[in-house]
């Protein structure tokens, strides 16, 4: 922080989180903590190693007749998966601090935005295939993102989508995600369901935000094995920031007692981590699970602005990081009341006509009314977890496992039909 105007506009900031009203998003930011990335971007997180998202199609066993080693690359399968999963979090969670210092607000979506891009394929033989991103914003009221990775070449479909719910404690911004996503090894016929991890912003009062994860999210694989996963941070169990602990088990059954892993991984999601056969925490003497510092993000290729189209993120949202970048407090505002009101406007007149905004590429399936094949009834059924809208990773027959049962799904039909947006 620098100057007497930041740590005046901030600590005005500050109260008026205090007094919130559960919309971060609508809360006006001094402009030095405004990122000029909208949320609608942040799916791009999850596949920066796509080497990492596809390596289980590639640990398939040669001898499909013995059980013995049909199970050990079953183990080794959600261990990869698991592998993917933490590498992915550096991203999702530390990257402005990284990129800019701390952690920034992020834009808001309108609705139907969206934000696409590719990944190519970096190996040496061809064996990993383009990889394309799909992101859309589905929902303005409450935020919801959705989106989905496709590698055609592996077979291999990530997709998901994400919205918050947000309180206030005397220090942090607690933050409950919604959501799940859902990985589909077309080739293995393999699926795996995975819960996304409460979370907290510190440094609020030092006007240097940044996000630490808490709780336990889950990864089930429809091979019944389940991946257990706990996190803390400094001052907790191990004293040290971006810290997780995870134990894989052969299914939710046997996940009651820890003496049952088959492995076990700890460490930082943002450092080292380190992965021990059996029950007990491994440390830095044991294998070296994953190092998120040593394996460079690859980045998503995105289209110039020119050539994109007006729902684009970064077109759509051209003026206004420009004038976040320039700090210029006046011109943010003007630039965003620009969006917002043509956004109003587009309401109005379907109200008028008594039609309403279709999502684009994505739909919404009432798990409780449709028959559907989705992987997601088997998988939460296995891991005993809610299907219900509850935060990411309720279980059945917790206080939250109510209520509607609506999730987000990409149509690759609806993808292949669009005619204006490109890769
Ligand atoms: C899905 C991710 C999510 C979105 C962000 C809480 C947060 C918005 C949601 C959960 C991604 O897969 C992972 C990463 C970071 C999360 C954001 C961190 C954050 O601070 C924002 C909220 C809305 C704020 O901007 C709070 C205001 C500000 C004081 C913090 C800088």
């Amino acid at each position: 922080m620098s100057g007497a105007m930041h740590s005046s506009t901030w600590s005005t900031f500050l109260k008026s989180i205090a007094s919130f009203n559960g919309d971060l998003s609508s809360m006006t930011a001094p402009p030095f903590i405004l990122s000029p990335t909208s949320l609608v971007e942040y799916s791009q997180y999850w596949a920066e190693h796509p080497d990492l998202l596809l390596e289980p199609n590639f640990l398939v066993s040669e001898d499909k007749d013995n059980k013995d080693e049909r199970e050990a690359m079953s183990l080794k399968r959600i261990i990869a998966v698991t592998r993917w999963f933490i590498s992915t979090l550096r991203s999702q969670y530390c990257s402005r601090n990284e990129s800019m210092g701390t952690e920034k607000k992020p834009l808001n979506p309108f609705l139907g935005e969206v934000f696409v891009g590719k990944w190519d394929d970096k190996s040496a033989g061809g064996k990993l295939g383009e990889t394309i991103l799909l992101s859309e914003q589905v929902s303005h009221h409450p935020p919801v993102t959705a989106y989905a990775i496709n590698n055609e070449q592996n077979k291999t479909v990530l997709q998901g989508y994400n919205g918050i719910k947000a309180t206030m404690s005397a220090t942090s911004i607690n933050v409950k995600q919604y959501g799940h996503a859902l990985l589909e090894y077309k080739t293995l016929e393999e699926s795996y369901l995975i819960t996304l991890p409460p979370l907290h912003i510190e440094g609020l009062i030092t006007a240097s935000p940044f996000v630490e994860l808490e709780g336990t999210s889950y990864i089930q694989s429809s091979t019944g094995h389940i991946a257990v996963i706990d996190y803390s941070g400094r001052g907790y169990f191990s004293g040290k920031k971006n810290s997780f602990k995870a134990r894989i088990y052969r299914d939710k059954l046997s996940s009651a007692h820890k003496d049952n892993a088959l492995a076990s991984i700890s460490g930082q999601w943002s450092g080292k981590s380190y992965i021990a056969k059996g029950h007990s925490s491994p440390s830095s003497s044991d294998e070296l699970f994953y190092d998120a510092k040593e394996k460079v993000p690859e980045r998503l290729i995105v289209k110039p602005i020119e050539e994109q189209h007006p729902l684009e993120s970064r077109r759509a949202w051209q003026k206004v990081a420009e004038a976040i970048k320039k700090s210029d407090y006046d011109l943010i505002q003007q630039e965003k009341s620009s969006i917002e009101n043509q956004q109003r406007d587009l309401r109005k007149e379907e109200r008028s006509a008594g039609t309403s905004w279709e999502t684009r590429w994505f739909d919404h399936v009432d798990y409780q009314s449709e028959h559907s094949q989705d992987p997601f009834i088997s998988l939460s059924s296995l891991a005993n977890l809610s299907i219900h809208n509850a935060p990411s990773g309720s279980l059945r027959g917790s206080k939250h496992d109510n209520g509607d049962a609506k999730h987000w799904r990409v149509s690759f039909q609806k993808w292949d039909e669009e005619s204006e947006i490109k890769i």
